[in-house]
């Protein structure tokens, strides 16, 4: 996949969608949604969503977090982004973060349900094509940038550069 020459080109990407991503790790598992509504609904995901108008990404993601679990995540660290050009909605450029603590008690909402999971047993048939590429990465402490392209649901070509330094 990743050796075919990119379909993209890269240098000039930039994406009309920003949004976030946000994975709380504790006690050997990993906090995921049952995604309700939006874009990949019916998959399980991280809590997070699209960016507002004036609002940073690391402001997106503690939000979306609060609005679809209703936790507040304490010293979210920026692991990676993810590059996805899409054959079917426009590209989006998604920041993710990862917090090991956090307020409150997790919730579902109408947006989302919590389900907890083990690390070492992520449902990945029932989550984003490209997740297992770069989720076990970022499990692993090490930060990311992932470019995809995506057919419709599949991905089609991938690359993952991993310890990229990250400012936020
Ligand atoms: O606002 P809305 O919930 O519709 O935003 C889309 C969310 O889906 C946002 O949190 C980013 C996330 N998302 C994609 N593509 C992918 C993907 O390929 N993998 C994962 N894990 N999340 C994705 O838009």
């Amino acid at each position: 996949m990743s050796e075919a020459p990119s379909p993209i080109d890269w240098s000039s990407w930039s994406a009309p969608t920003l949004a976030t991503l946000m994975f709380v790790i504790r006690d050997g598992r990993i906090l995921l949604i049952e995604k309700k509504r939006g874009l990949g609904a019916g998959k399980i995901n991280g809590p997070g969503g699209k960016i507002d108008p004036g609002e940073t990404p690391l402001e997106c993601a503690i939000r979306e977090t609060r609005e679809e679990l209703c936790i507040e995540v304490e010293s979210p660290r920026k692991m990676g982004e993810l590059h996805f050009a899409m054959s079917d909605v426009p590209d989006i450029l998604c920041h993710v973060y990862l917090a090991r603590a956090y307020r409150g008690v997790p919730t579902e909402t109408s947006e989302a349900k919590p389900l907890w999971c083990r690390l070492d047993d992520i449902p990945f048939d029932r989550m984003w094509d490209d997740d297992i590429h770069w989720l076990p990465l970022m499990i692993d402490g090490r930060t990311f940038l992932g470019r995809f392209a995506f057919e419709g649901e599949s991905v089609a070509w991938k690359q993952v550069e991993t310890e990229v330094v990250w400012v936020e």
